[in-house]
């Protein structure tokens, strides 16, 4: 029953030889059901999503879609809030904090004050008779192959179920069969949470599932057809029965009727239709041989060997348990994996992008309603997505983007009476950019700064400059015209600051909260070198860096650490999971170890205060950021405490509940600890802190200031020995690193757009291509710079 490169049955069941060890590295797998939500294994096509429970007898695939929200097309902005700002402002000034956040809350506010949920869509049920006595039980995520499956025994039969989400057929198909002939008998439903759904038979070989959100709303449907092969099938309105079959087929469709934040028109039986249509006659090894291929293009790019030991002979969950105790390098490497095999499945282009849970969500009123959060939340989920090496996973918060500029530009008028687009700290599938829930943490000015970073990030990264051109710098440009309005000079130092705005989610309305600063300074400074590059807005530019140079600089405070506000007030004691202040360390690059020491010490006193403590996400940007602070150990053990603190038994982050940012958080903290390309120092620390200039750009070659790319920066005594393969530098560059003992042991570089590469690898190296020496210049002790090609690659070895 072996199909193609999986794992069979006897396999799965142990029965022949174990699971080959490369092909066990990337499994997750468990001798039980799943017995809650979070234990289901999780399959995705970036619009669709299932989590997979696995019971023998009774099988439950709860499944979602993800435009499927509460709401309809909706302008949030509060129309007349700018006549209050001088107001807020002036009690800002004159330290009445409680009497400005109490005008705010009554006029500044978003309409309504919360944005819409997320909604799950239903489930498929399968009913085994008879399979409440299996043995030999086994379920396991295959990552390699993005395919979920289960295996047990029943008496003398064996049986096996695969389920994935295919993006090339946008369908969920689910195989059942047994090693016996004629021994598959079952029945399929499908119900839903929403109350006005209902099923029924349609063309005599399909069972819908259709309902609307609620009235007005968004209208859905899914269909489920299943073939069989021997045996019989009936479809009625109820169901499907599945009797004496050798194995069988179920093809899953779903759709609802968004088009887009304006319009819900769509028909979602139509969509269904044609989705079925268009899979009508494949045969489930074909669709499973595409899906599998189109899977690898995108996660075979990178691999990842952090050690090897004993530990990862066990079940996943039994794993988690130990992993504060013991030695399970694996463990890291799968949860890494995993990061990046959940940006697959919830985010390719045209989709929505990964909200608060990805897609995979079981409530009508998921917690913070599953919506995209700016404050840390959504950025996080799209850190790992250059680094490694899924750049077209990114794009669909590249066209949230787009929307949010749109209706950002309208919540800048109506709310600051500024030109260019503002997005407050949460956004939903209708755009909503005004700021929403309460005052003293809704106002909060740079969500969209903050995804502008992204757009500057992927073009670091690939050089691509038609999307500079087309789709970043247009976005840049009008996020930074908003600042240029909205900026104040402070009365006592005469820096220009941000406010009205908050430190999220600490200290309640004030005016100049570093963070902004940070994203600002960082905004501004990507914009006007993104008009440099692209020969354009001259004078706009040079105003950018201007009022750059006038924004209050990071200070150090009376404690040694960083001052997360304007005055000198931070609490040593304050365990706050956020980290707002550290932005200029990670993801920003305000503070780096050597263009800016004295900051860098105050980051980390920070960081110290602040402790390993938080949530999910809060340790997993602690993970980045002891990386950036170039502690591998230190790294480690922040991920060790997420691992065994915040992490389910299916990998899942746990906020607690479950929230996927720390999953992303935790893979490009990984990549970031073996990894890095920011750079010596800083294009936008502010006044007095750095001098250099950032390079000319990606595959311009280097105005010898720009990326450097570190190799094994944070790496951590645990995993002494190992190699990384696929990772990508800033500047067009793919790395595979190999070490030994702590130490570089090779490495390679292979060049995409040409250009001058900087190396920092901690050893005197030599550079080859195709065998022969290429010349190097030598920056320092540690760095060196060479030439390369566009397609060419270069072996790097210590002399
Ligand atoms: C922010 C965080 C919370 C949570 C929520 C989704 O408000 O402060 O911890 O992550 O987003």
């Amino acid at each position: 029953m072996s199909v193609g490169n999986f794992v069979t049955v006897a396999t799965c069941l142990g029965v022949t030889a174990g699971v080959l060890a490369a092909e066990r590295d990337l499994v997750q797998w468990y001798r039980q059901p799943a017995a809650k939500w979070v234990e289901a294994l999780p399959i995705g096509n970036g619009r669709l999503g299932a989590m997979v429970h696995g019971g023998a007898a009774q099988e439950q695939i709860q499944f979602n879609e993800d435009t499927l929200w509460t709401g309809s097309p909706h302008e949030y902005q509060h129309e007349g809030a700018a006549q209050y700002l001088p107001t807020i402002r002036k009690l800002l000034a004159e330290g009445n904090q409680k009497e400005a956040e109490k005008l705010a809350g009554e006029q500044f506010m978003s309409v309504p004050l919360h944005q819409k949920a997320y909604q799950p869509f239903g489930d498929l049920r399968l009913q085994f008779p008879g399979h409440d006595k299996a043995t030999d039980y086994r379920r396991e995520l295959d990552l390699d192959s993005a395919v979920a499956k289960v295996a047990y025994r029943v008496d003398d039969v064996t049986y096996e179920r695969q389920a994935l989400a295919s993006h090339p057929d946008q369908v969920i198909v689910v195989r059942v069969a047994a090693d016996k002939k004629g021994k598959v008998s079952f029945t399929a439903k499908m119900d839903s949470p929403h109350k006005s759904a209902r099923t029924r038979a349609v063309g005599g070989e399909q069972l819908a599932l259709s309902g609307q959100v609620q009235d007005d709303g968004l209208k859905f449907e899914a269909r489920l057809r299943v073939i069989a092969e021997g045996g019989k099938v009936s479809v009625k309105d109820d169901g499907v029965t599945v009797e004496s079959a050798d194995a069988a087929t179920l093809v899953l469709a779903a759709a609802t009727s968004f088009k887009n934040y304006k319009d819900i028109s769509a028909d979602p039986a139509a969509r269904c239709d044609a989705t079925m249509k268009a899979v009508a006659g494949k045969t489930f090894d074909a669709m499973l041989k595409a899906h599998v291929e189109d899977h690898r293009k995108l996660f075979r790019r990178v691999a990842l060997d952090l050690g090897k030991t004993d530990a990862a002979d066990e079940p996943t969950d039994l794993r988690l348990k130990q992993v504060a105790k013991r030695d399970d390098p694996q463990l890291a490497a799968l949860f890494f994996q995993f990061g990046r095999y959940l940006l697959i499945a919830s985010s390719r282009p045209g989709c929505q992008p990964a909200n608060l849970q990805g897609i995979w969500n079981d409530q009508l009123k998921p917690p913070w309603d599953s919506k995209w959060t700016t404050n840390i939340n959504t950025e996080m989920n799209y850190w790992p997505a250059e680094v490694t090496n899924l750049p077209e996973c990114h794009e669909p918060l590249f066209d949230m983007i787009e929307d949010c500029a749109v209706t950002g530009r309208k919540t800048a008028q109506a709310h600051y009476n500024c030109h260019g687009w503002v997005l407050h700290h949460n956004t939903d599938l209708w755009r909503g950019t005004a700021p929403i829930n309460a005052s003293n943490h809704g106002i909060w000015v740079v969500g969209g700064a903050w995804l502008c970073h992204h757009l500057w990030e992927h073009y670091q990264f690939t050089g691509d400059k038609e999307f500079l051109a087309k789709r970043a710098y247009p976005a840049m440009k009008e996020a930074a015209t908003f600042f240029v309005d909205f900026l104040v000079k402070d009365p006592n130092t005469g820096w220009l600051i941000s406010g009205p705005s908050n430190s999220p989610e600490l200290g309640g309305l004030v005016m100049g909260p570093t963070m902004d600063h940070q994203i600002i300074r960082d905004l501004l400074a990507n914009t006007a070198e993104a008009a440099g590059i692209l020969g354009v807005d001259a004078d706009f530019a040079a105003k950018l860096t201007e009022t750059r140079k006038q924004i209050a600089p990071n200070q150090i405070g009376k404690h040694g650490q960083l001052q997360e506000w304007l005055q000198d007030k931070d609490d040593p004691k304050n365990t706050h999971r956020h980290v707002s202040h550290l932005w200029g360390l990670y993801p920003g690059w305000d503070i780096t170890p050597r263009g800016t020491p004295k900051l860098l010490a105050a980051a980390r006193q920070s960081l110290i205060f602040r402790g390993d403590g938080g949530t999910g996400w809060s340790k997993a940007w602690k993970i980045n950021l002891w990386a950036r602070l170039l502690d591998g150990d230190h790294a480690h053990k922040m991920l060790i405490e997420a691992l065994a603190g915040n992490t389910a038994p299916n990998l899942f982050d746990m906020h607690p509940p479950f929230q996927i940012d720390g999953n992303f958080g935790g893979c490009s903290g990984i990549a970031e600890m073996l990894l890095q390309s920011q750079g010596t120092s800083t294009p936008s620390a502010g006044p007095g802190q750095a001098t250099s200039t950032p390079s000319a750009g990606p595959g311009q070659g280097s105005s010898g200031q720009g990326y450097e790319i570190h190799l094994l920066p944070a790496l951590p005594t645990a995993w002494s020995s190992g190699s990384v393969k696929g990772l990508c530098a800033r500047g067009g560059f793919e790395i595979d690193i190999a070490w030994k003992a702590g130490r570089l042991s090779e490495a390679a570089v292979r060049s995409k757009l040409g250009g001058k590469c900087r190396l920092r690898a901690g050893a005197q190296v030599e550079v080859k291509a195709q065998g022969k020496p290429v010349e190097t210049r030598r920056i320092d002790a540690e760095v060196i710079e060479f030439d390369t090609a566009a397609g060419a690659a270069y072996a790097v070895a210590p002399r």
